[in-house]
């Protein structure tokens, strides 16, 4: 297997773009990758602040690796969940801080769910009857985002999600017909109120291989394991299918994905415009649909 580029022998094969290339040319094609999935979707400019979400994975530290390398004034942020399974969070809290201090001592901050609310999110799930770990992490999460985001004046919110991810989560969406979450998914969430970040995934063109290599070959140290959680997550069976499609027809994933977007595009899943966002709620003071408290106040408030 040779490079397309340059002859030399090839480390990776891209059978969806029909691309075989060698480690040096690899390193330079995923950021030039990334570049144009950000200019193809007006992501962001060079000059907005981008707040990076980062979890200590792959993906995550594979994108704020480009984002740094292409210049663009990043922060990363670490949310510490207080998942102890073996250290898992503590573990990936180590790794974001190594990076960021391998980066030059690139802005990095770290906001731990216990310390600053009392409660780690397996502790708040299991108090909450009913609530899923990660329907609880989520909430937590964008709340805990958002609120940065706005504090710190940045134009948008950075997430490591590839191609395997949007796919699996497509794959979910479409078999149980959710249009809701069809409509918000998408490369690019604009922001529905000042307070309210932008959403961009900037590697959603690239599939989960890719990066992985990616951070090989870039010798990015990152957290191998996944979350405890995520092993009981469906999206897990949902790649593995995507994924035995892909080893039979190269290019699936990509396909299933981008012939999503045009379909979107096209109006398939319009629906009318949402209302404003015009609540504030009492306790956090984060924009809310709701009347009275937000959802995530509404989490901590009912917990015993
Ligand atoms: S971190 Fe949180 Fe994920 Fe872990 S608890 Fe579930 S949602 S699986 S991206
Ligand atoms: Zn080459
Ligand atoms: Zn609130």
């Amino acid at each position: 297997m040779r490079c397309a580029k340059c002859g030399a022998t090839a480390v990776i094969g891209m059978r969806q773009h029909r691309l075989n290339l060698c480690a040096e040319h690899f390193v330079a094609w995923v950021p030039d990758m990334v570049a144009r999935t950000i200019d193809k979707y007006a992501m962001f400019a060079p000059n907005e602040r981008i707040l990076v979400a980062v979890s200590g994975g792959k993906d995550s530290l594979a994108l704020w690796d480009i984002l740094i390398r292409q210049g663009y004034e990043t922060e990363g942020v670490y949310i510490n969940l207080g998942i102890d399974h073996e250290g898992y969070s503590d573990a990936s809290e180590d790794k974001v801080r190594a990076f960021a201090e391998e980066h030059g001592s690139v802005p990095f901050r770290v906001v731990n769910v216990g310390e600053v609310y009392g409660k780690t999110v397996p502790d708040l799930a299991h108090t909450r009857r009913g609530k899923r770990v990660c329907s609880v992490c989520g909430l937590v999460k964008r709340h805990i985002m958002n609120r940065v985001a706005s504090e710190g004046g940045y134009a948008a919110i950075a997430t490591g999600h590839n191609l395997d991810d949007e796919a699996a989560t497509l794959l979910g969406n479409t078999l149980h017909w959710q249009s809701a979450y069809l409509l918000r998914q998408a490369p690019v969430l604009p922001e529905t109120h000042p307070r309210l970040a932008r959403k961009v995934k900037p590697l959603c063109h690239l599939y989960e291989r890719e990066t992985a290599a990616y951070a090989l070959l870039r010798g990015i140290d990152y957290v191998e394991e996944e979350c405890p959680y995520a092993v009981k997550a469906k999206s897990i069976v949902y790649k593995g299918l995507l994924n035995q499609l892909e080893h039979r027809s190269p290019g699936t994933k990509l396909q299933f994905y981008l012939e999503y977007l045009h379909a979107r595009e096209d109006g398939l899943f319009r629906q009318e415009e949402p209302a404003p966002i015009e609540n504030t709620c009492p306790q956090c003071g984060q924009p809310t649909m709701a009347t009275g408290l937000c959802a995530f106040c509404r989490l901590w408030e009912k917990t015993p």
